[in-house]
């Protein structure tokens, strides 16, 4: 890539440097004006200090019997995001679950969930179109129909325990173009490296997504997909495009050196009893709220308070409500 990250300003052939600013990649130019004036900030997007904190309440991995507090029907669900609002979060990634609490992409539960979620919170909905490894590519890109305000879109294949999610090129485009007609906002779900040249190749062919911002989350820790490390953190966010905003969520045990980075890192969070069940070793997670309210006050302790999900919407170029 020939660039830096992380506030390492290196020397590229590109007329751009990006610099981590906010939880934004801001692009400095490397060219200094003929005025003499400093080079200053160019074509990236003006945001406050704020952190984005997305919660994802469900996943399609966890059983209800094995996690009780786990919201599966609607009102739990409703529920959960009212209190992860009143905790700070500004996006809730859904995944939903059926009437024996399995994993369904049914379209009219879907449509009803985004109802729902509208009707009683300003949280901007994200559905989840990586549904449960067992879900087919027609019924994952079928998700758009429930009319979302955003989605989530895989940039590539990993193993995922002993399953494989799968996600190749062709149905990346498709879905990519699919959000585009419809007016979603993707957010590129991006599980290893290789998922970020992927975005790259995506971003070039098929330009920018609706909306005009490229926000990406770092999805680590999955056992065969990228390590959920400081490390590895620091490599994926100097390899995004210019002028991406991103967030990070750690699996597992990785919850929170990944938390922890992402903030000392500049980027926004991804919290939820999807990705983590445990809150500390050997103490069970009781509700997705006090996932959320510990990763508002990590925020606040990083100067960086959440954002509200107006804020949120300016930020990834989310519409208002329709
Ligand atoms: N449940 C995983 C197989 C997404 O929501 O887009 C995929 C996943 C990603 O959770
Ligand atoms: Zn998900």
């Amino acid at each position: 890539m020939g660039r830096g990250g992380l506030g390492l300003a290196v020397m590229s052939r590109q007329p751009w440097t990006a610099v981590p600013e906010g939880g934004i990649l801001r692009i400095m130019t490397n060219h200094t004006p003929a005025t003499g004036a400093a080079p200053g900030p160019a074509a990236s997007k003006p945001t406050g200090p704020g952190t984005l904190i997305t919660v994802a309440p469900t996943g399609a991995e966890s059983q209800k019997s094995a996690v009780p507090a786990l919201p599966v029907t609607l009102d739990e669900l409703v529920t959960t995001a009212k209190e992860c609002q009143a905790a700070g979060a500004a996006v809730i990634h859904v995944h939903i679950r059926d009437a024996r609490a399995q994993p369904t992409l049914d379209l009219a539960r879907l449509t009803d969930t985004v109802a729902a979620l509208r009707e009683s919170t300003d949280l901007i909905v994200q559905l989840s179109t990586g549904g449960a490894v067992t879900d087919g590519f027609e019924a994952r890109l079928a998700v758009l129909d429930a009319a979302p305000d955003a989605c989530s879109l895989t940039c590539g294949t990993v193993n995922f325990g002993d399953e494989v999610f799968s996600n190749p090129w062709p149905f990346i485009r498709d879905l990519y173009a699919r959000t585009k007609e419809r007016g979603v906002v993707p957010e590129f779900e991006l599980f290893d490296l290789g998922h970020v040249a992927t975005l790259h190749r995506l971003l070039g062919d098929l330009g920018a997504p609706h909306g005009g911002h490229v926000h990406c989350d770092l999805v680590m820790g999955v056992p065969g997909g990228m390590p959920g490390d400081a490390a590895t953190l620091v490599q994926a966010v100097s390899a995004l495009p210019p002028g991406a905003t991103w967030s990070a969520t750690g699996i597992g045990r990785t919850t929170l050196p990944v938390m922890l980075a992402a903030l000392s890192a500049g980027g926004h969070l991804r919290v939820g009893m999807e990705d983590t069940t445990s809150f500390a070793r050997g103490r069970p997670v009781t509700g997705n709220a006090e996932l959320v309210e510990r990763a508002a006050a990590l925020a606040a302790l990083a100067q960086r308070p959440p954002m509200r999900p107006d804020q949120a919407r300016a930020l990834l170029g989310v519409n208002g409500r329709r």
